[in-house]
């Protein structure tokens, strides 16, 4: 299994876990694009959001809702943050197992780069 995301979810690689339940993992992104950066992950290998269907509904919106808490535990929910999934490489994904950028602790800009 060649997938870095599944590493981490099986102990094999080592991250920064800020969170943990039976359907996700997050953790601190290794190259952070801004001071909070965190990444929500499925336990189930998902390798775009391409690939996900009407099974995985209840996974993705869970995603979402672990998404706001941990803003919140990061203190960032009021000033407020971003939420990214990035798709494929005109999307700019890099790592093919799909997660959720949660962004916060600086004015973000739009449009995104
Ligand atoms: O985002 C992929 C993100 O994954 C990118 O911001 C770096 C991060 N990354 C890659 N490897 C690791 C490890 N080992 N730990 C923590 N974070 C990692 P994308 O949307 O695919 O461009």
């Amino acid at each position: 299994m060649s997938c870095i995301f599944c590493k981490i979810i099986n102990h094999e690689l080592d991250a920064q876990i800020v969170y943990e339940d039976e359907l996700t993992l997050a953790f601190r992104d290794i190259a952070p694009a801004a001071p909070h950066h965190l990444l929500v992950i499925p336990k189930t290998h998902i390798s775009t959001i391409n690939e996900a269907d009407n099974t995985h509904q209840a996974l993705l919106g869970h995603m979402l809702l672990v998404a706001k808490r941990l803003a919140q535990e990061e203190k960032i929910h009021e000033n407020g943050y971003r939420l990214v999934m990035n798709c494929n490489n005109q999307g700019g994904q890099t790592v093919f197992h799909i997660h959720l950028h949660l962004l916060g602790g600086r004015n973000m800009h739009w449009p995104p780069g």
